[in-house]
């Protein structure tokens, strides 16, 4: 075989046919698929953990023969600093998003963001009765600037007191827990300027103390997106189940295209509205109207509020472009590879950059501005427009490929179809299943794609697996892209592939809200956005309360098979700090240390109940997920059992 010939057969890591129909033609211009392969052999010091650059005496790299850095840090000690360094660029990451919303609502009540208005008067009602805000007799913008300013305090207070997100939305063990521990923030800011400072050169060498400050960070991850979800609903509303469709077949060659990519819906939410309300000049353009389509987490925003569909996830973002009929890709922030404009260039594409901290060179930039956000996205779109022009008759190449997708499972969605069987405590419709081993379990299925595993396989195959025994899977991210694109988000899988036990509940559901839903329910519940995994940590907790117990005591479990961000690496390790077992699929940089490494698998459950699982081979990942999920079933019914016995509570240990 030549060597072309041999590339084009080993860049094919993927099982979507879409993509691999792309990745099969003659390209003008490499993608991630090839740059993977010029990467490779990757340098085993960084896969492992064990190559410090912190201070430039470096790198300094562990071997056998130079055990310790130039400072005398051992693997240790580099381990963890790496990891906590990690875990901030994730916590950072999320809390920007959510800080950019919270100062989006904060100029909204200054009148500084006219296109801006409150579309869940409940929601926000529902957020001041969290935090003891008075509602009675007050206006919604009243209510809303007390919950801003406790956000804003969450996200400043240098002292007096601890994150009020975190406090008020966990469990009252995992808070006992927290505090014990002292990783409970005292603000994110706080956290994020004292974790860098401790991994300071020349400042923490306690793997363990760095490690705990990890799991800090990680909360501070979680506080603010739980920020990020809780006030995006309050603005943009919160999701109810959308019925639409995913993959590269909803580009529409007759239509002016464009995708919205990248995290925040602050910029993508105008564009929906832009949109509606110039169709009529693409029209006038000669085009049939105009389409949208998400990518990655900005997709998952408006796929869940406005039922706008994925055209592909994460890895393949470059792809779409290479069908030749995207007239205009606009990003906001995380996740965007450089590389989109390299090919934007090849396809005629107009790459859209916005956000001021993440710009692309020779792309089109917006300095987006909450003052002037509905004139910016009908720029967006008249961009595009123009865009369509210059694309006249040329030829389109696109891969029919499309699958029914229903999203939009907020948990206030997910209460709402179990409270039609049980009004008064909706969450025992989920735990009576569980109890009665109906349902083994409930396994969020998290992160990203990563080329370091076959794009979209490993979701797939474990999604498939969990299902199959009867586990409730719930998606957020770039898993639940791969879901949408590959059918699991359809009514059909169902039968496909639910076990009897998990059939029988989804049909429950189903005949319980006929005359609610426009149609059946999926196989996987979709969650959101990676910031929204707090929706799926907020069914933990309630399911873990209605319980009596704490989260380490549920069969709950989550999953990230193709984790690939620092953003996965906080979420991962709150999950942990959260009590759940955690299942990577692509093992992170941790195993240049063996006491780190030892921590993050075993003793991490000691102290939190909760633990991280690596197991690259899908099928194994799926069923040791199943064995902590059993494992964790059979313990409760033996506690619940003894407590009835003995009339007494569940025991807090694990
Ligand atoms: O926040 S799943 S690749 S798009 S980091 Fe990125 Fe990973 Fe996708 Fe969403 Ni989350
Ligand atoms: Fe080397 Fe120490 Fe500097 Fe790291 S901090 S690069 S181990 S000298």
């Amino acid at each position: 075989m030549s060597d072309a010939k041999k590339k084009a057969v080993d860049r094919n890591r993927s099982i979507d046919p879409a993509v691999l129909e792309v990745l099969s033609r003659e390209l003008p211009t490499e993608t991630t698929y090839d740059r993977y392969l010029a990467q490779q052999p990757q340098c085993k010091f960084g896969d492992t953990g064990i190559c410090c650059r912190i201070c430039i005496q470096g790198p300094c790299r562990i071997t056998a023969k130079a055990p310790k850095g130039i400072c005398g840090a051992t693997a240790y000690t580099i381990v963890a600093r790496n990891l906590v360094r990690s875990a901030l660029g994730g916590a950072a990451a999320h809390s920007d998003h959510s800080k950019h919303i919270l100062l989006t609502l904060k100029a909204m009540l200054e009148g500084h963001a006219p296109d801006y208005s409150i579309k869940s008067p409940e929601k926000l009602k529902a957020i001041a009765v969290r935090f003891n805000i008075a509602t009675e007799g007050r206006s919604d913008l009243e209510i809303l600037a007390d919950v801003v300013k406790l956000g804003l305090e969450d996200f400043t207070r240098m002292t007096g007191g601890k994150s009020k997100w975190i406090e008020k939305t966990v469990t009252p063990g995992r808070l006992q827990k927290f505090s014990d521990c002292d990783i409970l923030p005292t603000s994110i800011f706080e956290t994020i300027a004292s974790a860098t400072a401790q991994t300071h050169m020349g400042m923490d060498a306690d793997p363990v103390n760095l490690i705990f400050k990890a799991l800090e960070v990680a909360l501070c991850d979680y506080n603010g997106m739980h920020i990020g979800t809780d006030l995006s609903d309050v603005l943009f509303g919160v999701p109810i189940p959308v019925y639409t469709e995913a993959n590269f077949g909803v580009i529409d060659p007759a239509k002016v295209n464009i995708a919205v990519h990248g995290h925040n819906p602050l910029l993508s939410e105008m564009i929906v509205q832009a949109a509606r309300e110039l169709d009529s000049e693409a029209k006038a353009a000669g085009a049939a109207g105009i389409q949208l389509m998400g990518i990655c987490c900005t997709g998952n925003e408006v796929l869940m509020r406005q039922g706008v569909p994925p055209v592909t996830n994460f890895l393949s973002q470059e792809l779409p472009m290479m069908t030749g009929a995207i007239d205009a890709m606009v990003v906001d922030v995380q996740c965007i590879m450089p590389g989109l404009q390299t090919v934007a260039e090849c396809f005629n594409t107009k790459i859209i950059t916005t956000s001021k901290n993440a710009k692309i060179p020779s792309s089109h930039y917006i300095d987006y501005s909450e003052e002037k956000a509905l004139e910016q996205a009908k720029q967006v779109i008249r961009i595009a427009i123009d865009s369509y022009k210059e694309r006249g008759d040329a030829e389109c190449i696109i891969p029919s490929m499309k699958s029914k997708v229903v999203a939009g499972f907020s948990l206030e969605t997910m209460f709402g179809l179990f409270g039609a069987i049980n009004a008064d405590a909706p969450v025992k419709v989920l735990t009576d299943s569980l109890k009665s081993g109906e349902l083994r379990g409930v396994v969020l299925m998290a992160g990203c794609n990563n080329t370091k595993v076959m794009h979209d396989e490993s979701h797939t195959v474990v999604a498939k697996e969990l299902a199959k025994n009867n586990v409730l899977v719930l998606a957020t991210g770039c898993a639940a892209g791969s879901f949408a694109k590959l059918g699991l988000l359809s009514p059909e899988a169902v039968d496909q592939y639910a076990g009897d036990g998990l059939k029988a509940f989804i049909r429950r559901l189903e005949e319980a809200n006929a005359d609610k839903l426009e149609g059946k329910l999926p196989l996987v519940f979709h969650m959101g956005s990676c910031v929204d995994n707090t929706r799926a940590m907020n069914l933990a907790t309630a399911i873990a309360n209605d319980l009596g117990v704490d989260v380490p005591k549920i069969p709950f479990a989550a999953s990230a098979p193709e984790a690939m961000s620092e953003k996965a690496i906080a979420i991962g390790s709150w999950c942990v700090a959260m009590g759940l077992p955690t299942h990577v699929g692509v093992v992170p940089p941790v195993t240049g240390s063996e006491l780190v490494n030892g921590i993050a698998l075993q003793i991490a459950h000691d102290v939190y109940g909760g633990f991280f699982i690596w197991e690259t081979d899908p099928s194994k990942g799926a069923e040791k997920i199943l064995e902590a999920l059993d494992y964790r079933s059979w313990k409760l019914k033996i506690h619940a059992q003894t407590a009835e016995k003995f009339e007494a509570s569940a025991s807090t240990g694990w």
